[in-house]
């Protein structure tokens, strides 16, 4: 088999590039791990910025969010017995959010996928890239049993965390930066009326609390919980319970309850991976950097990416402009860098530190008091919120 960019990786990262490569007449393998119900199935980021959506619409996978995702032109933060909204429209000149969940934007992808004929190989294991320093890199993998491979230009690791393609970067050719947090977020998504309309971030002593949401009657919610915690020690009456503790009174009055649809625990990381090429090899998304969720931009950095990748691509095939490719890494993560910062702003403002004791919670206090006293201040924050350009 041979194609021009083999893709490992069917998340948003990988069926995106597929997505906008394909469209520029530049053939795709994509191969995936996990089943298509899989990965389907894996419930992630709900807040897509402008450039984000911007980016499905003109690949053509954009009319289901804008016929059923909700744009956003503000969030909500509660702490210390106030809660406080973040005008992030009025602030940035009409910039907003869509709500609109990571599922049903690779739910689109893949339809789109399906609809123009995109090679997307499932339960593809051991997969593994070779020769990327030389122009004739090749993958191969197994699938049920039978050994394959396909010979390509690129290769373009968009595997998340965990996955080969950053493995198979010389250790002396790559330097990581990570910084791990003392806690995780336990998430529930549940068939209830969301409590507000809005986003609610909630810095509180007993921890970090998030009221989200997919649809009118699809909540999402969070709270922090610590590392050792189990999902099985979680009752949804314990989830429940907990979380309109760490809201405030009015907010709490107001929250509906049911069964949950889906409960699963995430510990929180960030990390960088430097520089995202190695020959033939780019990494793009989880593959390369981790944020916090807290500043909902994993997904969002992940397009940024596949922009930056996806241009660089099409100007190689079109025009024979190795610019692209050769700025790649170094573009890409000049907005890493301010979305890291930002992840982790958010992450320290907002959670509870016990190392940091009563000191530590009071600064967070000082500094959320001096945010919504501060237009300057607030607008550094709804900037990064709504997303830095490309
Ligand atoms: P993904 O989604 O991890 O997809 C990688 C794909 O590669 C496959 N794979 C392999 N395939 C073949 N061979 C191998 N060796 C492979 N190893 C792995 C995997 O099966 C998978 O299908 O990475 P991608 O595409 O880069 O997308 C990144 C996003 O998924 C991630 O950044 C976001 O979900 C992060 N995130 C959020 N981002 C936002 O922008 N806004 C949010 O509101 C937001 N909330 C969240 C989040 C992530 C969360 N968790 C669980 C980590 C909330 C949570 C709780
Ligand atoms: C979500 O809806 O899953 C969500 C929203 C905002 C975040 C993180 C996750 O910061």
């Amino acid at each position: 088999m041979r194609t021009k960019v083999a893709i490992i990786g069917a998340g948003p990262s990988g069926l995106l590039l597929s997505q906008i490569l394909h469209r520029a007449g530049i053939d795709t393998v994509v191969l995936e791990r996990r089943t298509r119900e899989y990965v389907l199935s894996r419930i992630r980021a709900g807040v897509l910025e402008q450039g984000l959506a911007d980016m499905l619409r003109a690949a053509g996978v954009g009319e289901r969010m804008d016929a059923e995702g909700q744009v956003h032109e503000g969030v909500n933060l509660a702490f210390d017995g106030r809660l406080e909204r973040l005008d992030l429209a009025g602030l940035t000149g009409g910039k907003t959010v869509m709500v609109y969940g990571q599922t049903e934007v690779t739910q689109d992808l893949y339809e789109a996928r399906d609809a123009m004929g995109g090679v997307v190989i499932h339960e593809a294991e051991d997969v593994t890239p070779h020769d990327l320093e030389t122009d004739r890199p090749f993958l191969t993998w197994h699938r049920g049993g039978e050994a394959f491979r396909v010979d390509c230009d690129f290769v373009a690791a968009c595997d998340g965390f965990h996955g080969v393609g950053r493995q198979s970067i010389p250790k002396d050719r790559i330097v990581e930066h990570e910084k791990v947090y003392p806690f995780g977020w336990l998430g529930v998504l549940s068939r209830t009326k969301p409590v507000d309309h809005e986003l609610i971030y909630a810095n509180h002593e007993r921890g970090f609390a998030l009221c989200s949401l997919r649809s009118d009657v699809l909540s999402r919610y969070y709270v922090q919980v610590p590392l050792e915690t189990e999902v099985e020690e979680w009752s949804d009456d314990r989830f429940w319970e907990e979380l309109g503790r760490r809201l405030p009174p009015e907010v709490a009055a107001r929250l509906e309850t049911g069964p949950s649809v889906e409960k699963s625990i995430a510990p929180l990381r960030s990390f960088v991976a430097e520089p995202l090429s190695h020959g033939r090899l780019f990494l793009a998304g989880d593959a390369g950097h981790i944020v916090p969720p807290t500043g909902a931009k994993g997904l969002n950095l992940a397009a940024s990416d596949v922009h930056y990748l996806s241009r660089a691509l099409i100007a190689h095939y079109h025009d024979g402009d190795e610019n692209g490719l050769r700025a790649y890494s170094e573009k890409a993560l000049r907005r890493i860098w301010k979305a890291e910062r930002f992840s982790w702003w958010m992450t320290t403002l907002l959670h509870s530190f016990p190392a940091d004791g009563s000191f530590g919670h009071r600064l967070q206090h000082a500094e959320l008091d001096y945010l919504f006293g501060s237009t300057a201040a607030m607008t550094a924050m709804a900037e990064n919120y709504v997303g830095l350009p490309y």
